[in-house]
């Protein structure tokens, strides 16, 4: 649109005329006079229809919440006694000189103003293509979006090179069950859980890499915690001296996203009344024996001997290190090698142990990485071992007969991060179109082409 002046731009054009254009946020008609908030994607405004105009108040009368209106209109002062300090806006008022109707809308099927907004969970999914519109519903797809440029930059900052995985795969890449399975030509291939492989094919070339993907999880269950589609943020680097090098890497991305949110979305932080998560110095640091060691003495709960962590144990020793350090964040490292993807070094010292860690936040698992085998009879041996068909790891083992440097990385589940940074109760909260067992917008095809 030709013209248009955003909203937030509005305090530079004060005595002159403009036009905006945008949807009508919250009406309040007040006898001789009408008015209205207009709102666009920059902010909002008081638009106000003046009694010397009639034709101007008539239509102002007409509009109802969610029109969309291009208005032509003086940017003026507001007086004295109706400034609003500290909001956008708050020291002037559009007075209308001409509304054109862009589309009119249907009365809202409910309340979505900041504070009477309160839908459940599934009703809010279920109207998702209105609820986008809902300040808190924003704030929260805003907060990924940093989320998400923020590990870009800092990627590319520490010159990781961005590289493109596949969605469709030949053979899954994390083992186990959870794949979905995809008819490709007559034969069978698997929508990608990680690109695991590829980004440890594509380090052996570029020395540091990372990715930004959807990958897929068929998980069979239903929990706050997990989707079927999630957003990856995959890193992969070459020459560490041992695998705390991935780990001080992952730290000092969280860190660099934490700072990001805090200073782009201090905003929508708001709105949401969510408090960003402690990251001390240095993120403690303990092994699964330590950690399970530290359950039993405080809680009495005996999980020694366990091969991993379960949600009781992350919410656990979460609070305890909070407790001891004041960091919300531990690293728990030293899984038992064998339930690990065969990939995972394992610690000299002690082989049964390897070098994969996690990084938990609270309560809440955020991150998963560490060290990676480089030597390629290592690597062969654990497919042997691991009962794999080493034909199907032909062109990943490839890349490793000729000279691979000690490597390892991590990956994070964007929506899982932006959950437990707003603190919401579940990670549905946090995809904009989630997928789950049940939720695939059925209501959304176009088989009417
Ligand atoms: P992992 O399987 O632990 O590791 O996944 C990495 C991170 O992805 C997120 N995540 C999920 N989020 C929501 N729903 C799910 N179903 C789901 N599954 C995983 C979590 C988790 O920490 N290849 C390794 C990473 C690596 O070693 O580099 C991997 O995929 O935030």
């Amino acid at each position: 649109m030709k013209n248009r002046i955003y909203i937030k731009d509005l305090k530079d054009h004060i005595g002159k005329e403009v036009v905006v254009a945008g949807w009508v946020d919250v009406r309040r008609d007040q006898g001789k006079m009408a008015f209205f908030d207009m709102r666009d994607m920059t902010g909002k405004v008081q638009a106000v229809a003046l009694p010397n105009h009639t034709d101007v108040i008539e239509k102002s009368k007409e509009v109802r919440l969610e029109w969309v209106l291009k208005i032509t209109g003086l940017v003026n002062k507001r007086p004295e006694r109706n400034i609003k300090a500290g909001v956008l806006n708050g020291e002037i008022e559009l007075e209308i000189l001409n509304i054109e109707i862009l589309s009119e809308a249907l009365p809202l099927p409910f309340d979505m103003s900041l504070d009477g907004y309160n839908l459940e969970l599934t009703t809010e999914l279920d109207n998702r293509a209105i609820v986008l519109r809902q300040p808190k519903v924003q704030a929260v797809f805003k907060v990924q979006e940093t989320v998400i440029d923020s590990f870009r930059e800092f990627m590319k900052k520490n010159m990781f090179f961005e590289f493109q995985a596949p969605a469709i795969t030949p053979a899954t890449a994390e083992g186990g069950a959870e794949v979905f399975q995809v008819d490709y030509f007559g034969k069978k291939a698997y929508l990608t859980q990680s690109p695991q492989l590829y980004k440890q094919i594509v380090m052996s070339a570029f020395e540091r890499c990372f990715s930004v993907n959807k990958v897929f999880r068929a998980e069979p269950s239903s929990t706050t915690r997990h989707l079927t589609e999630i957003v990856s943020l995959d890193a992969e680097m070459g020459f560490i001296d041992s695998w705390m090098d991935v780990r001080d890497m992952a730290e000092e991305t969280v860190r660099y996203i934490l700072k990001q949110v805090e200073a782009k979305n201090s905003e929508h932080l708001k709105t949401l009344n969510a408090t960003l998560p402690v990251m001390i110095d240095k993120t403690p640091t303990l092994s699964l024996r330590e950690i399970q060691q530290k359950i039993f003495e405080k809680y009495g709960r005996d999980v020694r001997g366990e091969k991993d962590t379960n949600p009781e144990d992350e919410r656990q020793i979460c609070e305890i290190i909070k407790e001891e350090t004041g960091s919300d964040f531990v690293f728990v490292y030293g899984y038992p090698t064998r339930k690990k993807p065969f990939y995972i070094y394992p610690n000299p010292e002690e082989p049964e142990y390897n070098e994969g860690m996690d990084l938990l936040c609270r309560g809440v698992e955020w991150l998963s990485g560490g060290r990676r085998i480089n030597d390629y009879k290592q690597l062969t041996e654990h497919v042997e071992l691991w009962k794999m068909d080493p034909s199907k790891v032909k062109m990943f083992l490839e890349a490793f007969k000729y000279g691979v440097p000690p490597e390892g990385g991590f990956a994070f589940g964007a929506e899982r991060i932006t959950m437990q940074l707003l603190g919401l109760k579940n990670i549905r909260e946090a995809s904009m179109f989630p997928r789950d067992m049940n939720r695939i917008d059925e209501k959304l095809n176009s088989d009417g082409y």
